[in-house]
């Protein structure tokens, strides 16, 4: 189709190097993916991101959880684009709620969108993360912060860069909570996010850009949101640290 489902598992800071092993066997279980139906990317942690490709099935691609701005330098700390590159990673998670409000990082929209341009300079591709608070969405103004965070990215890349980032609308209040938005808010969203697209990029990026929903997606939950004319796939965290993640691929079908 036009936009093949992607289904991530966002790791958190969560797991050993053990479970990963074990989790990895797991999902070596199911049958070969149909990569033209569907895509699937794991973000491990940092350090276990060069362990995690090594036994992770090969039709899975790893992901980071954030990058540094710059190239390899003096930034203590911090991993560089071209280390995920190296180790065997394709993508990276930007602009993830967590790194967004957290009271310790609050970064910024301009920080998160710099990155995103290293990322895509770097030929990674990127899940850019977005979404409102529950206090945003109380005052109606859901869909002027979706904006203003796409914004910040639409103004720093090209329209050309936008086949290699992925948009992943994470309604903060559903976030871990096991409160999940409803098909009918989650479409609302991810259909007023491509129009936006059409306007401030162009219509091809609109047409052919995935828009994922993220926020205590489960197994049980998938099937009816997988359903849904603009949701183009999931990004999911604690659900994705079992072996019953693989239910959540299975619902592209
Ligand atoms: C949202 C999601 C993954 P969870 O943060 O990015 O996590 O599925 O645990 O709500």
């Amino acid at each position: 189709g036009l936009r093949t489902f992607l289904v991530g598992g966002n790791w958190k800071c969560n797991l050993s190097k053990d479970a990963i092993t074990s989790l990895c066997k797991e999902l070596a279980a199911a049958p070969d993916l149909e990569t033209d139906k569907v895509e699937v990317v794991l973000a491990p942690p940092t350090p276990y991101l060069d362990h995690t490709r090594s036994v992770l099935r090969q039709d899975f691609e790893v992901a980071a959880q954030n990058i540094w701005v710059g190239g390899p330098g003096a930034y203590t700390g911090e991993t560089a684009a071209e280390m995920i590159k190296d180790v065997g990673c394709t993508w990276v998670i930007l602009g993830h709620s967590e790194r967004r409000n957290l009271p310790q990082i609050r970064e910024s929209d301009d920080f998160i969108a710099q990155k995103t341009k290293t990322a895509l300079s770097h030929g990674l591709k990127v899940m850019f993360c977005i979404g409102e608070t529950l206090e945003e969405r109380e005052e109606g103004r859901t869909l002027d912060v979706c904006v203003r965070q796409l914004h910040a990215l639409a103004e720093t890349i090209g329209a050309d860069d936008w086949k290699d980032v992925v948009i992943a609308y994470e309604p903060v209040w559903a976030i871990g909570t096991g409160k999940i938005a409803t098909p009918d808010q989650v479409e609302e969203v991810h259909e007023k996010i491509r129009h936006y697209l059409a306007g401030d990029v162009n219509d091809k990026v609109a047409q052919e850009t995935r828009i994922l929903y993220g926020g205590s997606v489960s197994p049980g939950n998938c099937n009816e949101l997988a359903q849904l004319p603009d949701v183009d796939g999931f990004l999911v965290g604690g659900a994705s640290l079992k072996a019953s993640f693989l239910e959540v691929i299975e619902s592209f079908k």
